[in-house]
């Protein structure tokens, strides 16, 4: 449990990477209580130092006695890693809010997301996990209209942006774009084919289902995030050329009938979401638009013809924010809250 503190000892894992980074912008921003920073990742950024707040903080590796005198860890350095050290840092009595997949249905951890289950941050026993960044958004907007109408099942399509993957995806786009429009050959190190001018509907790796891993996510953390494992979900998870923020496209079968004028007022009164339709005026969520805000935005808000009570909507957020860096720290803000 975090003890009550004027300010927090807070710990970056993985503070070089496209996460890490972002959560170094979003405690600077949120000013965040802050007494020091402590930043860490593997052996190849020792001596580098990052910016917090005008200072320069030097890039540490993780070490058994790291964790000593910190309240507070944020992991962002993939599942691996988290699998070995969000229990050491536990352990030592720090609060852990990893960002990876490694913990997220180990029922013995809260899986949370500020606007939907902030409650469950109650029952956490050192370790809290923040839910994949497609789910993050998609939940933030299904349980306001489950609150309202029951949700009885989504079908949802992901445009997934490649910073998503980390930094050396983003850098892939950049690079096979550059060698496409120069007439020159392109590599593909991170995905199996080119993602410039492409998209791929292969998100994480296959399962024996048929679905990828990612797919499963969506439809596993969104039950429990949602508390309700009445709730049918099926994903189909794509990867677009686009650098950042995850747009959606949600199918929605809810037992009570709303409108789609009922379904934008109930969205608009949801914390943490902006109704953006005004399809008249070319007015939808757009990547390009949305991208380092901290809502998700809704548009394209209609009914469902084909079935008595559905709704279609189309979501965006930015994955790198409420996907992953903020989330994580509104987890952190809500804890010293309770504390
Ligand atoms: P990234 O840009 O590739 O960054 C990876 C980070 O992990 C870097 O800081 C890297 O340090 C560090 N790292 C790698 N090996 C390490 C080690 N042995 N010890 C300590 N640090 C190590 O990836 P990213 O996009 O930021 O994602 C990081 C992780 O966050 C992902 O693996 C994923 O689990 C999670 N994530 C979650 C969501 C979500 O949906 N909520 C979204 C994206 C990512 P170096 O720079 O020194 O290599
Ligand atoms: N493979 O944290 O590639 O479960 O976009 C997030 C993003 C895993 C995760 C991606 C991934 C996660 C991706």
């Amino acid at each position: 449990m975090l003890k009550k503190k004027e300010k927090y000892v807070v710990a970056v894992v993985g503070a070089t990477g496209a996460v890490g980074n972002e959560m170094i912008d979003t405690l600077e921003q949120r000013k965040f209580p802050i007494e020091k920073l402590r930043l860490f990742a593997s052996e190849r950024s020792e001596g580098k130092t990052l910016e917090f707040e005008g200072s320069e903080f030097p890039v540490e590796t993780l070490k058994e006695d790291s964790f000593k005198g910190i309240d507070i860890a944020l992991f962002s350095a993939g599942a691996e890693r988290s699998k070995i050290w969000a229990p050491v840092a536990a352990k030592s009595g720090c609060v852990v809010v990893d960002n990876s997949s490694q913990w997220r249905m180990n029922p013995e951890v809260p899986l949370v997301v500020p606007e939907v289950n902030a409650l469950d941050l109650k029952w956490h026993k050192g370790i809290i996990a923040n839910p994949n960044c497609s789910t993050i958004q998609m939940v933030v907007v299904l349980k306001p209209i489950h609150d309202a109408a029951r949700i009885r099942r989504v079908v949802v399509t992901t445009f997934q942006s490649v910073s998503g993957t980390g930094k050396k995806a983003m850098d892939e786009l950049l690079q096979q774009t550059t060698d496409l429009l120069n007439f020159r050959e392109i590599k593909c190190n991170v995905y199996p084919h080119q993602i410039a001018f492409n998209c791929l509907p292969h998100i994480d790796k296959f399962l024996d289902n048929g679905y990828t891993k990612e797919e499963m996510k969506m439809v596993n953390e969104t039950k429990k995030i949602m508390g309700d494992n009445s709730i049918g979900v099926t994903a189909t998870t794509v990867r677009v050329p686009v650098f950042r923020c995850h747009s959606e496209s949600l199918n929605i079968e809810t037992e009570k009938k709303l409108t789609s004028n009922e379904a934008r007022a109930v969205l608009s009164a949801a914390q943490g979401v902006v109704v953006y339709d005004a399809p008249e005026k070319n007015v939808y969520p757009l990547a390009i638009e949305c991208a380092g805000k901290d809502e998700t935005y809704v548009g394209r808000i209609r009914e469902d013809e084909s079935i008595e009570k559905g709704l279609n909507m189309w979501i965006v957020s930015d994955n790198l924010r409420k996907g992953a860096a903020l989330n994580a720290v509104q987890i952190a803000e809500k804890l010293v809250e309770m504390a």
